[in-house]
């Protein structure tokens, strides 16, 4: 029902386009505008929640559990919470699950841009540094993504523009009586 609270967990690689992608999705939820949103920027909570946390698979599932404890904190209240983390493990974006869904919706988005994709826009030059070895153990290319089974949604953002992915979300949530 419309009241009932949920997360937007979105997991994918680094490129992309998790963080633009909610940043849409919060738009447009705020336009419809009858309930509270908070998001879970990642760089505000590697800033904060998470500050001290490297990229190790120990610190990087502590991460995502953090994220999934204020999410579900949220979800308790009510409220709508969107988070957009690497997320690579799957046993932690099942504790994540688990956490949220004790109190409400967890709605797990695959942004499943391919690699050669979300290399080739390398915004920040990320990429590069890993290919030359000046970065260690970056998702996709000497650390693992465990691509998500069976996520609520998949979205593609070689395929889609934003704002066409966005309506899907808006749309799956609708359909979903979510919002
Ligand atoms: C992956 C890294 C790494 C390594 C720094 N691997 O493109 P970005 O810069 O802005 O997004 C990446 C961000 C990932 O942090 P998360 O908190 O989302 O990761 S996790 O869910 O795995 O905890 C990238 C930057 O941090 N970054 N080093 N080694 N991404």
């Amino acid at each position: 029902n419309a009241s009932q609270g949920f997360a937007l967990f979105f997991t994918g690689l680094s490129g992309s386009g998790k963080s633009t992608l909610a940043q849409a999705i919060l738009a447009r939820l705020l336009e419809t505008g009858s309930r509270p949103v908070t998001m879970l920027d990642g760089d505000e909570v590697r800033r904060h929640l998470s500050k001290g946390l490297g990229f190790s698979r120990e610190d990087r599932n502590a991460n995502i559990t953090r994220i999934g404890f204020v999410a579900s904190e949220v979800v308790r209240h009510g409220g709508i919470v969107i988070c957009a983390p690497i997320a690579p493990y799957a046993e932690a974006r099942q504790e994540a699950r688990q956490l949220v869904q004790t109190h409400g919706r967890f709605v797990e988005i695959h942004v499943s841009t391919p690699l050669e994709v979300c290399e080739a826009r390398d915004r920040k030059g990320l990429y590069a540094a890993a290919r030359a070895g000046k970065i260690k153990g970056f998702t996709g290319i000497d650390d693992p993504y465990e691509a998500p089974a069976a996520p609520e949604l998949r979205v593609d953002t070689s395929t889609l523009s934003v704002a066409e992915a966005a309506d899907q979300v808006i749309a799956w949530l609708r359909q979903q009586e979510l919002t």
